[in-house]
């Protein structure tokens, strides 16, 4: 049993119960980490219906990671935006996190992909806030493990084994009584998260890691360096030493599940006044303007009307 169970799946072009969309334990993916996958949001806007945010750019980062690794989809990058809305509407949820996954369909022992089968699901679930100190802001540690570098992985793909290095950090940092982690390169900079991209604000100017730092090029840190600078703020994408950090006015990490998190502490050190700013709250403001359809960037918002669902207990 699971709390997801009422809900339906998109599975390789069928919509199916959560529960009957299983796939063999000996999955080539399970066992090697070789899935890859996309987290999108979708928004209720102002008629009811849901707006999913940015479907274009995730789809897009999507498709380029399975060809980063030669996995061949099956289905065009159309196709899956179709499938996302489909999914969005069975399930009439307005509201919710959408998880694309795409996976070696096949338990043949063995690490070598070729003629291995590639399925596809769609999963689309209710999500609240990521971090349960969302507004108050959350304290991080700088983690002992570096952000795996280019040399290793392909950094710009959304690779299910690239979370290993997510999840060892965030597991450190909880396990040493922070919240989230933070990671640097080998070298010592600034990347990110282990599942968010990481933002400071220093006297007015908003500054975050290139793309040369070996992040994952966040969709939502495009949309926050957009509407910064909508909202008259300089921004900078450029290589930031740690301790630039320790001494920032402000600094928050973004992305799809986490939106805008402030940070208020970094290794026990205090960020600006210890509490969320307010640059951060001006730009988390914006964006949830941005995804509910109330700025120029109408663009970034698929709509999709959300059926009226008859249930009893909804009703009275
Ligand atoms: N960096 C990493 C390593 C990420 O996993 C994510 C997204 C981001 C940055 C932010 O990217 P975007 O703004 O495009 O979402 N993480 C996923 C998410 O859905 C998974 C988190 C468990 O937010």
């Amino acid at each position: 049993m699971s709390q997801y169970d009422s809900l339906k799946v998109w599975l390789d072009g069928k919509m199916v119960g959560y529960s009957e969309a299983t796939v063999p334990i000996l999955t080539h993916s399970m066992q090697y980490g070789s899935g890859i996958f996309e987290g999108i949001r979708a928004y209720p806007l102002p008629d009811g219906s849901a707006g999913i945010f940015r479907l274009s750019d995730h789809m897009e980062r999507f498709v380029n990671t399975a060809r980063i690794y030669g996995m061949n989809l099956r289905y065009t990058k159309e196709e899956l935006e179709d499938a996302v809305m489909e999914v969005v509407a069975a399930n009439g949820l307005s509201s919710c996190y959408i998880r694309p996954f795409a996976f070696y369909n096949d338990d043949r022992i063995g690490l070598s992909v070729k003629d291995k089968k590639v399925s596809v699901y769609i999963a689309a679930v209710p999500l609240g806030n990521y971090f349960s100190d969302k507004n108050s802001g959350i304290r991080c540690r700088t983690s002992s493990w570096h952000r795996i570098s280019s040399s290793v992985l392909p950094v710009q793909a959304k690779a299910s084994g690239n979370y290993l290095n997510s999840i060892i950090a965030n597991s450190e940092a909880r396990r040493s009584g922070f919240d989230e982690a933070i990671l640097t390169s080998p070298e010592g900079y600034l990347a990110e998260g282990p599942g968010e991209n990481i933002f400071l604000v220093k006297k007015g100017k908003v500054l975050t890691p290139g793309d040369e730092s070996d992040i994952l090029i966040g969709i939502t840190r495009d949309t926050v360096m957009t509407i910064a600078r909508d909202l008259g703020y300089e921004v900078v994408a450029r290589q930031i030493h740690r301790e630039e950090l320790y001494i920032a006015d402000e600094a928050f990490f973004c992305g799809t599940a986490a939106e805008i998190t402030p940070i208020v502490e970094v290794d026990g050190i205090r960020i600006g006044q210890g509490r969320p700013g307010n640059v951060t709250s001006r730009i988390t403001e914006a964006l949830y303007r941005a995804v509910r359809g109330d700025t120029v960037h109408r663009e970034w918002i698929t709509s999709v009307s959300i059926a009226e669902k008859v249930s009893g207990s909804q009703r009275s």
